[in-house]
């Protein structure tokens, strides 16, 4: 991918679960997918999570959505919800709530101009 040639390039952001991130980067790199990897946190769980950021020319996009694909897993996760604001003497039991995580939650925005200066 050059300067030259940003028409038809995508910049791709999937953020994916920790336990996935290590086998997802490796299957990348293999497949000579450049990226940047940042450790991230979920807004509503707040557990650590992993963001890559590629930019891949178009041709290529359906390769990578499958190997997201392929290598991140959905998971059932319990969570407890904030406690309610309460008054004085009443009593609150939390129950767990199930919530499924991924496997990936992926955007992919059009790259207006690529430059490696
Ligand atoms: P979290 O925000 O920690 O969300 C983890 C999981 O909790 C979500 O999984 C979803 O199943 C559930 N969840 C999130 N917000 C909820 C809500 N208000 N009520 C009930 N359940 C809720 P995923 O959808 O697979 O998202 C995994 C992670 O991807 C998210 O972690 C967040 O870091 C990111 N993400 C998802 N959608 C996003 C968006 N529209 N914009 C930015 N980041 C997003």
């Amino acid at each position: 991918m050059t300067a030259e040639n940003a028409a038809g390039v995508k910049l791709v952001l999937a953020i994916v679960q920790d336990e996935d991130a290590n086998a997802l980067s490796e299957s990348l790199l293999a497949e000579r997918f450049s990226l940047t990897r940042i450790n991230t946190a979920g807004g509503f769980l707040r557990e650590g999570n992993v963001s890559f950021l590629l930019g891949v020319e178009e041709d290529r996009l359906g390769q990578l959505l499958s190997i997201i694909r392929r290598n991140c897993v959905t998971r059932t996760q319990y969570v407890s919800p904030l406690p309610p604001i309460m008054e004085p003497g009443e009593f609150y039991m939390p129950y767990p709530v199930e919530v499924q995580i991924g496997g990936a939650t992926v955007f992919v925005f059009d790259v207006e101009r690529f430059e490696q200066l």
